[in-house]
């Protein structure tokens, strides 16, 4: 087992066959959440699980499980997947990787005929990006409970079309419960998006924290007027005072380590040259790895918001509408081993982006693998991983979850075992009836 290897050209193949769905003319993919193209990629990735023997259930909030058996499939499985919605101008790798690498892991057990110790779980979550519904996570984060199902399903997108309706539509409204799969162990795979890993020269990022994440949805109400005859202090200007708070949210960044603030989304009313805006609303992308700094800039964000109010005379309505709380990877340790046994260079890293596996570690041991990408370009579409780190970080995925599901089957057959001494002490259990309740 030690020396088995993914096949690095048929991960390749099946990268650039799903970058094809949704693909744009600068080499990147246009595939949003719940869309026609996220079915064609869902329908393509529950077809090529299927060729793998896999059975396939879908969860109330659209998230695909694809179960590969086991030898003991009582056992708590083990699990990898990760996210195929994109950013509008995303890139073939965020997210598509890990689920494929996923694929390539199964594809490379069911060539070999392996029957690993646990079932393997492969899986996609529905809209991890947050661009097309928010927030982010929201597949992940509503299997473990962080949010209200139906409050998900009633999400709209900008045109007022509903997540639960989209997702009925496409045919992935599933009827399984959500947070329902018997997992023992949760890796995600998926490209650094940042430099850190290209610029130290490491093939493979162990990561260790999931850094904090505060999303907000803030309206500037002023007053429309005309642009020629309004002069300049009777102007009660939405756009000036939403500009004031996008310079001041990049200013507080200066004020903290590691600090991140984003604007990102803005929507102008009634978007017309010659009228003074009346209402800009407009969304705020605050990050820190430590959870009592993004607590101080979130504070900060809220009394700029007053400030610029109370100054230009407009009303500024602040919404905080997701609060993502740095975590820490525990099952990190295991992709290190897997990393050193396999000789891939590595480092301790922890993630900037936000990733389902930062939810699943709500619920089981958890780990991320991380490749390089090329300049540290993500949500874009020259976004680039070679087929070589690929292949790494999936021989390190494969390898993680071969450990990990023998010591599922050993900690269980330990607590059977045990159980079974302390039977046999008392009434002679029999092997037979330790592999019956193994089975
Ligand atoms: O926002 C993020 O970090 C991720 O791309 N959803
Ligand atoms: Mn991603
Ligand atoms: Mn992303």
């Amino acid at each position: 087992m030690q020396n088995l290897r993914i096949n690095e050209q048929r991960l390749w193949e099946a990268l650039m066959t799903m970058g094809e769905i949704g693909a744009t003319a600068k080499g990147g993919c246009n595939r949003l959440a719940a869309s026609d193209l996220d079915k064609q990629a869902r329908d393509l990735f529950v077809a090529w699980c299927k060729a793998c023997d896999c059975t396939v259930e879908i969860d109330k909030i659209g998230n695909i499980f694809a179960r590969r058996a086991g030898q003991n499939n009582h056992l708590p499985a083990v699990g990898t997947g990760s996210h195929l919605d994109t950013q509008p101008t995303g890139g073939k790798f965020d997210g598509v990787f890990g689920v494929l690498a996923g694929v390539e892991v199964l594809r490379t057990l069911h060539e070999n005929q392996i029957q690993t110790p646990t079932a393997m779980e492969f899986s996609v979550w529905t809209n991890e990006e947050g661009s097309r519904f928010q927030p982010a996570m929201q597949g992940s984060g509503t299997y473990v409970g962080r949010f209200d199902l139906a409050t998900e399903l009633n999400k709209t997108d900008t045109n007022g079309i509903r997540l639960g309706d989209e997702l009925k539509r496409i045919g992935y409204l599933g009827d399984m419960e959500l947070g329902s799969r018997h997992m023992g162990a949760f890796f995600e795979a998926h490209i650094e998006q940042g430099p850190i890993l290209e610029d130290e020269q490491k093939a493979i990022g162990i990561v260790r924290l999931g850094q904090g994440i505060r999303w907000y949805n803030i309206e500037v109400i002023g007053r429309p007027s005309h642009s020629g005859t309004t002069p300049m202090h009777l102007r009660q200007d939405a756009m000036l005072a939403a500009a004031s708070i996008v310079k001041e949210i990049n200013n507080l960044t200066q004020d903290y380590e590691n600090a991140l603030g984003t604007v990102g989304y803005m929507d102008v009313w009634p978007n017309s040259r010659n009228t003074i805006p009346g209402k800009v609303s407009f969304s705020a992308d605050l990050r820190n790895p430590d959870a009592k700094v993004l607590e101080t800039m979130h504070q900060a964000l809220e009394a700029i918001c007053h400030k610029v109010a109370k100054e230009q005379d407009v009303q500024v309505i602040c919404d905080h509408i997701w609060y993502f709380e740095p975590v820490e990877f525990n099952a990190s340790d295991d992709v290190k081993a897997a990393t050193e046994q396999l000789g891939y260079s590595h480092m301790d890293i922890y993630a900037g982006a936000g990733h389902d596996a930062c939810y699943m570690a709500d619920l089981v041991p958890t780990g991320m693998i991380f490749t390089p990408c090329l300049n540290g370009i993500s949500h874009n579409e020259a976004e680039y991983s070679s087929p070589q780190e690929c292949a790494a970080g999936a021989n390190v995925l494969l390898h993680t979850m071969l450990a990990a599901s023998e010591r599922i089957a050993q900690q269980h057959g330990t607590e059977h075992l045990s159980a079974t001494t302390e039977k046999t002490k008392a009434d002679q259990v029999s092997a037979g009836t330790l592999n019956e309740a193994l089975n």
